[in-house]
């Protein structure tokens, strides 16, 4: 078969395997999310080191080798169907959720949405938030989730192995679990 692409450069390399472990629905997945180093070598024009330094070097933690390294796969971040085992856990009082204000009135009228991802994505502090927003363009802004009042209303949140709050929705109503940080 043809490879998918060649690899460029080591940040290429890994948007390329981001997309590759989270996202690509021409691989079939098993259930639990690995893609085989072999597949990843013979399909998608990596090497095995290259594939080491990017999950050994990533700024993220975002990816991880299982017990014999013949595998691999992303701590977070779906949108295929898989399940990564993230761990159900009490939240802090607060999370954060940045994005572009272009988003505000539709947040503010349906809640956070996953979109097209297994979750929403919420994070421990405003500056990882703000940095998450950033990536959506236009004037960033910077939600406070009131994570522990929801989970005491029953939702329920999830911690990925690299520290990433993951949870089905937060809604905007009836309940008020969503606050603009203000700068
Ligand atoms: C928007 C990266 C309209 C939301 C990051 C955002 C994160 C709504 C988009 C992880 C909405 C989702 C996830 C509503 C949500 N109306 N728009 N009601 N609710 N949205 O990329 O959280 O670096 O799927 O504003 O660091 O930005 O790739 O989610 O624009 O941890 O490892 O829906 O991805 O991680 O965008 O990012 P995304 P996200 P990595």
């Amino acid at each position: 078969m043809e490879k998918q692409f060649e690899v460029q450069d080591n940040q290429d390399a890994g948007r390329k395997l981001a997309f590759l472990l989270r996202h690509d629905s021409n691989y079939d997945f098993p259930k639990d999310g690995w893609r085989t180093v072999e597949n990843l070598v013979t399909e998608c024009g990596y090497t095995e080191e290259e594939i080491e330094e990017i999950v050994a070097t990533d700024n993220k933690g975002r990816y991880e080798y299982n017990e014999d390294h013949t595998a691999v796969r992303a701590r977070q971040g779906h949108s295929v169907m898989v399940d990564v085992g993230l761990k159900e856990m009490e939240p802090p009082m607060f999370l954060y959720y940045g994005t572009s204000d272009r988003f505000y009135d539709s947040i503010m009228e349906k809640g956070l949405l996953k979109q097209s991802r297994l979750y929403v994505h919420l994070s421990s502090n405003p500056s990882t938030a703000k940095s998450v927003g950033k990536r959506h363009g236009g004037k960033t802004i910077v939600f406070r989730v009131l994570a522990h009042d929801m989970y005491e209303d029953g939702f329920k949140f999830y911690l990925s192995a690299n520290n990433v709050w993951c949870t089905d929705e937060v809604p905007s109503f009836p309940c008020q679990y969503l606050q603009l940080v203000e700068e």
